[in-house]
């Protein structure tokens, strides 16, 4: 939900005037990228006086916002009786989340719709456990953790992404934009700030503990899709500093260290993760993670670390792609 500062001005009117639906709708679009200090705090009124006043999907974006953490202190149990309560007002959206992190055991006793018992099923201790780690190259470090999400938060992730995803692009180091370019076929969707989601914040956690990096250090996620043929051709995540586009960047952005991806889907041939210099093809099941580092023990690019998404001969496939920095933004 991106408007124009026209609409949203028209739905600060509206919002002023005692309309809930706008009152909403004006949180959830000042939340959108570029949001100032003043528009998250506009937001969170917003967004309280339309809870207040029985808008359901208030509730599940204030949910958002005590997973991540912003505005005020993390707090899990404060998102997921939000999330109830924006189920009970009937928002499908907090409905798929619940069912998205609530207990297998729930669902298989015929839970899957008493929204408080799927709330108090998650297993918050999973989420804060080291998942085990099999080394498949040591220096560079490349890495998979089998069934690192379940296959619920894969096809959730799997239908965020398909609502609105778009040919990929890859960052130019030259004019510092992103451009569209033969070496990426592939479709991409990123998730900024105000399209994450309790689902999103619990995984992005799991990620950065996973990988011992501060949240703060991981961009916004992306998943990629790749139909029969499309590809991801061999390169770096790494920013190569002798590219003073890309110094800036590092500078200012830190360097990326690591790639993790989260494979979403099976059923597919062909779609491996190839590491030419390392003679190392991998894949792993749904849910499977593959961590590597893109840089060497100093902290320096590592040219062993090329690497392609490989085209699928048949079947399509969906990954989850998290480059990961030095540190969060200056
Ligand atoms: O699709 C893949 O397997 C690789 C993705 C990738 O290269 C990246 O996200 O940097």
């Amino acid at each position: 939900l991106t408007l124009s500062p026209a609409l949203v001005e028209s739905l600060r009117e509206s919002a002023r005037s005692g309309d809930v639906k706008a009152m909403s709708l004006l949180g959830q679009a000042l939340l959108r990228a570029g949001s100032t200090p003043a528009d998250l705090r506009e937001a969170e009124a917003t967004l309280a006086a339309a809870d207040r006043a029985g808008d359901a999907e208030a509730p599940a974006v204030l949910a958002m916002l005590s997973a991540t953490g912003v505005g005020a202190p993390r707090d899990w149990t404060r998102a997921m009786g939000l999330l109830v309560v924006a189920a009970e007002r009937g928002s499908a959206n907090a409905r798929g989340q619940l069912q998205t992190l609530g207990s297998e055991a729930v669902h298989a006793d015929g839970g899957g719709q008493d929204w408080a018992r799927l709330a108090g099923s998650l297993d918050l201790t999973a989420w804060t456990q080291h998942p085990a780690k099999r080394v498949l190259s040591v220096t560079p470090r490349v890495a998979t953790m089998e069934g690192f999400v379940s296959p619920r938060v894969c096809a959730w992730m799997i239908a965020r992404a398909d609502e609105r995803i778009a040919p990929a692009q890859v960052f130019d180091a030259e004019t510092g934009a992103a451009s569209f370019a033969d070496a990426r076929s592939n479709s991409a969707v990123e998730f900024g700030f105000g399209d994450l989601d309790v689902v999103q914040a619990l995984l992005r956690a799991y990620i950065a503990l996973s990988i011992d990096v501060p949240e703060g250090a991981l961009e916004p996620s992306q998943v990629l899709h790749y139909a029969v043929g499309q590809s991801f051709a061999p390169h770096y995540d790494f920013l190569d500093t002798r590219v003073p586009g890309y110094a800036i960047e590092a500078a200012t952005n830190g360097q990326r260290l690591a790639t993790f991806l989260i494979y979403l889907n099976d059923g597919f041939e062909g779609g491996e993760t190839d590491f030419p210099l390392l003679h190392l093809r991998a894949k792993a099941p749904p849910g499977g993670a593959l961590y590597f580092a893109n840089v060497d023990a100093a902290g320096a690019p590592d040219p062993r670390t090329l690497h392609a998404g490989l085209a699928p001969t048949s079947g399509e496939k969906w990954l989850l792609s998290q480059w990961v920095r030095s540190r969060g933004p200056n």
